[in-house]
């Protein structure tokens, strides 16, 4: 009998770290979409604060190539979302347009085409619940337009 129930165990662990959506949804795995319009289809992202990790996939659902619609999700306080958005420009598509070692970056997917996801998994630790930070796209010019709000709550 002992046997069977560390089996048992060892089968809802494995479950529940496929991370497949048949496990318990405890919103700490978020998506949002993107496409060849330049908007996010979201402005408001929001997860509880009781998570440690939270997971952000971006699907890009347009047609076009990255190097002409590329699309990332990268988020940062809303102070340093301009100075991480510039500077990202500078670093260009082979750095995802995030500079190399920016410790302002939370978060950060790689530039996505048409038809691609990317996903990030990032800790909470550092972040304050309640606080309004910022999503964007980093691509040169999507910025002013592909941002919104990311909240702990
Ligand atoms: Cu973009």
């Amino acid at each position: 009998m002992k046997n069977i129930s560390i089996y048992t165990g060892m089968m809802t662990l494995l479950i529940a770290l496929s991370g497949n959506s048949a496990s318990a949804d405890d919103g700490c795995n978020l998506s949002l979409g993107a496409a060849d319009n330049m908007q996010f289809s979201t402005k408001a992202m929001s997860a509880p604060a009781s998570c440690e990790n939270i997971t952000v996939t971006l699907n890009h659902t347009g047609q076009f190539p990255k190097n002409a619609m590329g699309h990332n999700w990268v988020l940062t306080t809303e102070a340093d979302f301009k100075g991480v958005a510039m500077d990202g420009g500078s670093a260009g598509l082979k750095n995802n347009y995030v500079k190399e070692g920016d410790s302002r970056v939370i978060a950060a997917t790689a530039i996505i085409g048409g038809g691609e996801s990317t996903s990030v998994t990032f800790s909470t630790g550092g972040m304050t619940a309640g606080t309004a930070y910022t999503f964007f796209c980093s691509f040169p010019g999507h910025w002013g337009i592909m941002k919104g709000t990311f909240t702990l709550s």
